[in-house]
């Protein structure tokens, strides 16, 4: 392959100082990642009639566990490392001291976080999923450990803008390096993002659940958390777009696209990400007509950056292919790498991209949601997007991520089983996912252990399916610990270099637009839209007289 080297190459270009923090929060998100995985298998086989939890563990207890470990805790400390890896990178080969402390500061902050909400969910003292919804109220000490991670993360963040700018000062008039741009761009999404989530757990559901305060507003609670919740969705999505425009063009030995198209699509996200939180309350009372008619048509317009990738990740693969010499409509995708990991799990994660991206559309529209909303379609969905096409894309990542920063080499051996990773964990997916969507389309409820709706032995409708998805839940769970295998063995693989794949651009006379990099501008835009979309509705929200709720707990 022609991805490694043999060890008699010079020792690794990567700093260690900033090897080490990166794979602190990698290998912080496999821990999460496979304690996450067991509990999704235990709980697919559960509603799938096929076992009964031992030791009063209940089902929503693993449902809780499974969506904060995956959802949250993998994805962020991935998102985190990865993005500081790439940072020290192309700013210079190395991160400045008072960033890499701060990414430290966040790991630690982070770190404690999740083992101390961990333990109340083990507890069963957070029974309240991943969302955690009010009224259903966890311990006060659950929510303290989400604003410890909440608050770790804005560390990691600040870091990475002191480094950019730096970098700004001291390259006066030059254009910031693709990845770099990327990542400030997804930390400030995160960071708008997570004030919305920040004023719900601190000044609705931390006082309510110490009693302080005898009712929440739950219809605000809701609002604030889908305020963050969207724009969550694609702090995990663009990590992955960053892949895809960056890192995949070089290694299938083409160049990117544009430079100009990515920045731009990159910027799209950050000002339609935020003001559409209410594509996840179209059924709900309390919000009138109008702003959710205002907020489906900004969720259409999120969907424009997705279409500009698709096109040019499909304009990507074609020039490369034309320039090996491939010819007619669709000779480019026999020359693509099929044999390389590195290419191959992002790849898979694209193609599963397309249906899961055609998923949220029909969720967006609003006649169509009130078909699927609270279905297992909506499961579906999600793990067809953030399950399939992120995490696939993130295993690509780590197979040269891990060897490229600590100066060892990814065999032909582990590509090999990395190859089979993907295909076990995209074939399991399909099967769980695809038959999600379908039984939601019957009406099988999300989020519910088991129905008695339905069930009748003559009617009996939902349960092949439940069967089903248990079974597509176990192919993935091979998956997982397979993944686990492959990261054990490639911290321990030959030494030698792989290298850290950065593309360049195809045309490099393109101008990019210097716009692009005004960034108070760009904030300012994102500030009016969520002005807009929000600013009436929440008012009504709270000055209104909708009702409190008292604390419930399962
Ligand atoms: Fe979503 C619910 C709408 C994208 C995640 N979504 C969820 C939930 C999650 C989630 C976790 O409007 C559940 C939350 C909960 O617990 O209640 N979603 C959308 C829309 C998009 C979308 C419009 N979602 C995502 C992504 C996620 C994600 C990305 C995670 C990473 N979603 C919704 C709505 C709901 C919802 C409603 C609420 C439902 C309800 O009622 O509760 C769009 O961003 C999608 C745009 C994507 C595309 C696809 C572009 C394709 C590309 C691939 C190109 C492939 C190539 C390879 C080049 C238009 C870029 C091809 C090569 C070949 C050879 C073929
Ligand atoms: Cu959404």
């Amino acid at each position: 392959m022609s991805t490694t080297q043999t060890a008699a190459s010079p020792a690794p270009i990567y700093s260690p100082k900033d090897a080490k923090l990166v794979l602190a929060h990698i290998l912080f998100a496999f821990a999460a990642l496979l304690l996450g995985g067991i509990a999704g298998v235990l709980q697919g086989l559960v509603r799938g009639g096929m076992i009964k939890l031992p030791a009063g563990i209940g089902y929503y207890q693993l449902l809780t566990a499974h969506g904060v470990l995956m959802a949250l805790i993998f994805t962020t400390f991935f998102i985190i490392g990865f993005l500081y890896s790439g940072m020290s990178k192309t700013l210079g080969g190395e991160l400045l001291a008072l960033p890499r402390r701060l990414g430290w500061l966040g790991f630690v902050l982070m770190a404690s976080g999740t083992v101390i909400g961990t333990i109340f969910i083990l507890l069963n003292k957070a029974t309240v999923l991943y969302t955690f919804y009010a009224p259903l109220k966890a311990s006060p000490y659950f929510y303290i450990a989400l604003t410890l991670i909440v608050i770790g993360s804005w560390m990691s963040g600040l870091g990475m803008f002191m480094n950019y700018r730096y970098w700004k000062k001291t390259h006066k008039g030059q254009m910031s390096p693709l990845f770099s741009f990327m990542a400030v761009i997804v930390m400030l999404l995160w960071q708008v993002a997570t004030i919305g989530v920040a004023a719900e757990v601190l000044l609705q559901l931390i006082p309510w659940s110490f009693g302080w305060v005898e009712t929440v507003n739950v219809l605000l609670s809701r609002t604030l958390f889908w305020y963050f919740g969207h724009p969550l969705v694609y702090f995990w999505l663009l990590p992955a777009y960053i892949c895809w425009y960056v890192i995949i063009p070089k290694i299938i030995g083409g160049k990117m696209f544009s430079d100009a198209l990515a920045r731009l699509s990159f910027i799209l996200f950050l000002l339609f990400s935020i003001p559409v939180g209410f594509h996840h309350q179209l059924t709900e009372p309390g919000i009138s007509s109008f702003w959710k008619y205002l907020q489906v048509v900004l969720t259409f317009m999120v969907i424009v950056p997705s279409l500009m990738t698709a096109f040019s990740m499909f304009a990507m693969f074609e020039t490369t292919g034309r320039a090996k010499g491939a010819k007619g409509l669709f000779g480019w995708v026999k020359v693509l790498p099929w044999k390389d990991v590195r290419f191959f799990a992002p790849f898979m994660g694209m193609v599963m991209f397309i249906p899961a991206g055609a998923g949220g559309i029909i969720n967006a529209s609003n006649q169509m949601n009130q078909v699927v909303h609270n279905t297992l379609w909506v499961t579906g969905h999600f793990h067809l997007t953030v399950a399939t096409s992120v995490a696939l894309t993130f295993f690509g990542i780590t197979y040269w991520l891990i060897p490229a920063i600590t100066g060892r080499q990814l065999t032909q051996r582990l590509n090999k089983l990395g190859i089979w990773q993907t295909v076990i964990w995209s074939a399991g997916m399909l099967v769980m996912s695809g038959v999600m969507h379908a039984v939601g389309l019957l009406g099988s409820p999300r989020r519910t252990s088991y129905t008695t709706y339905d069930d009748h032995p003559v009617t009996f409708l939902w349960m092949p399916y439940h069967v089903s998805m248990a079974v597509g839940g176990m192919i993935v769970f091979v998956a997982v610990l397979l993944m686990v295998y492959n990261i054990i063995a490639l911290l321990r693989a030959p030494k030698g270099e792989t290298e850290y794949p950065i593309a360049e651009v195809r045309d490099a006379s393109e101008p990019t637009p210097k716009l692009f990099e005004r960034w108070g501008l760009w904030i300012g835009v994102t500030v009016v839209l969520i002005l807009v979309a929000y600013t009436i509705p929440v008012s009504q929200m709270i000055g209104g007289d909708s009702p409190g709720s008292i604390p419930f707990v399962t």
